[in-house]
């Protein structure tokens, strides 16, 4: 069969997806005039355009893409499934194979004390299944009162109601009056954009009272849970100073919550652990997962439950009135299995932590000597760059947030790698097969692309 991109040409494309296709996270009006950059193809690290351009995918896809495009064993073991049984529902007394084999997998994988999933889509439904999952544990455990869910502003949880509430992103919650009542939100351990004077561990171990306070002020008898990303992806790759996890640890030990790591962008080896709760010690009660679980060639998501949170919920009878018609869909459940053997047979989490990871990293925290740079950070193989109108001073911002983030990304685009700007930051998060070859191309073309930032920010008056 002849995909839709070889019958029409680009301009044919772009313009019936301006006419037809409205985009996520989109400016709509703006991107119509510019038109959509069309991928047709993809392979290893690399993606293909309409016009026949190479771009690193710098991105991994949208965080997801551990293994690399283009993975024929994936697709195969699909269409096998696919062959044999393509759809049959988890409801009503039934399963089958792949996701009797995918949940004892992934119980492996988890932390000993998480044994159990529940299937979904995306990174959203699974935190909208987190979101009921916690308030109806506790209304379980005989404490009804147990309501308000704790998260941190700048968070990122999905954009289904209960994921635009429990994130923290503001413009977000001003479309669609948000977030629904019982989240608290506090503030996150940002230090380069919050930290002021203090020293990374001094602003880690406040930012981590912040959850103390909360929870005192609302009393513990109303707190069911916090939820938070081990490190923030799409708030800008905010990796904590070292005392904030284990101050949070301290605090959540004292006191009867729920801790939920929304694990969507960090598991699955991109912390270089199958894990973030692993890289970080964490011991998380629930952990949203998606993304990485099938490398993105299906969509599908999850919830990790522990034993403690299975046995209040699940032990005592009745029912959880909860679950998708795909829950543990058989294509997705036999492209995570696959993904996840392909992860073990090629080591890749413990290449991010030993070879990959280290060599980037090393090579990426260069950058911070770039006059654009204030700086640059990664943790296995997720980065950012702060980009800067002035070194010396870290609380001077570019005026017109957004605006530098966003020349700089299309330059990267032009180059021929994908990084992704927040605010005026830069973000990659590339596949976990990155090779040393390509990692050197990586650095080389986003030093290249800050060069072309800066003569462009020079020239039209940004800096001094
Ligand atoms: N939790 C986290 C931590 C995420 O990063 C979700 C939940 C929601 O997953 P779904 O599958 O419903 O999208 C995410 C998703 C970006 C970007 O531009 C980030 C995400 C999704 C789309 C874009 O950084 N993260």
């Amino acid at each position: 069969m002849t995909a839709p991109s070889n019958i029409y040409p680009t301009a044919a494309l772009k313009a019936l997806d301006a006419a037809h296709h409205l985009h996520p996270f989109s400016d709509m009006k703006t991107l119509n005039e510019e038109g959509s950059r069309i991928i047709t193809s993809a392979e290893g690290v690399w993606l293909t355009d309409s016009d026949g351009n190479r771009i690193m995918d710098g991105m991994a896809g949208l965080w997801c893409v551990q293994v690399g495009h283009g993975r024929a064993e994936i697709a195969d073991a699909v269409h096998r499934q696919m062959c044999e049984l393509s759809y049959y529902n988890t409801f009503f007394k039934t399963s089958h194979p792949p996701a009797v084999a995918l949940s004892e997998k992934l119980a492996q994988l988890a932390p000993a004390h998480v044994n159990k999933v529940f299937y979904c889509s995306s990174g959203s439904e699974a935190n909208d299944t987190v979101f009921r999952m916690v308030r109806t544990y506790w209304d379980q455990m005989g404490q009804p009162d147990k309501k308000v869910i704790i998260s941190r502003w700048n968070g990122y949880h999905g954009s289904t109601l209960a994921g635009t509430s429990l994130g923290g992103m503001k413009a977000m919650h001003g479309q669609g009056d948000l977030p629904v009542p019982g989240v608290h939100h506090i503030d996150q351990p940002y230090w380069f954009g919050e930290g002021g004077e203090m020293s990374p561990d001094a602003f880690g171990v406040q930012a981590a009272r912040e959850l103390e306070r909360a929870i005192d002020a609302l009393g513990e008898d109303n707190v069911a849970a916090f939820i938070a990303e081990p490190i923030q992806g799409a708030g800008g790759v905010i990796i904590p100073p070292g005392s904030y996890w284990p101050e949070i640890r301290r605090i959540l030990s004292e006191r009867d919550i729920l801790f939920v790591a929304d694990e969507v962008i960090c598991g699955f080896g991109r912390l270089g652990r199958w894990f973030g709760s692993d890289h970080f010690g964490l011991d998380p009660d629930l952990m949203a997962i998606a993304k990485g679980l099938t490398s993105g060639y299906l969509p599908m998501g999850g919830v990790l439950v522990s034993d403690k949170v299975a046995a209040g919920l699940f032990e005592k009878g009745g029912e959880f009135f909860h679950g998708y018609t795909y829950s543990g869909h058989p294509a997705c459940a036999a492209a995570a299995l696959t993904n996840l053997e392909i992860m073990e047979r090629e080591g890749l989490v413990d290449r991010v932590a030993d070879d990959i990871g280290p060599y980037l990293q090393a090579r990426w925290r260069a950058l911070a000597d770039h006059p654009l740079v204030g700086e640059a950070r990664m943790t296995g193989l997720m980065g950012a760059l702060e980009l800067v109108p002035d070194k010396a001073d870290r609380t001077r911002a570019f005026a017109d947030t957004g605006t530098v983030g966003t020349i700089c990304r299309d330059l990267s685009f032009q180059n021929g790698l994908v990084m992704r700007a927040v605010r005026d930051s830069m973000i990659i998060s590339p596949p976990l097969v990155l090779s040393h070859d390509e990692a050197d191309y990586l650095v080389a073309t986003a030093k290249k692309t800050l060069d072309e930032t800066y003569a462009v920010l020079k020239k039209d008056g940004w800096l001094d």
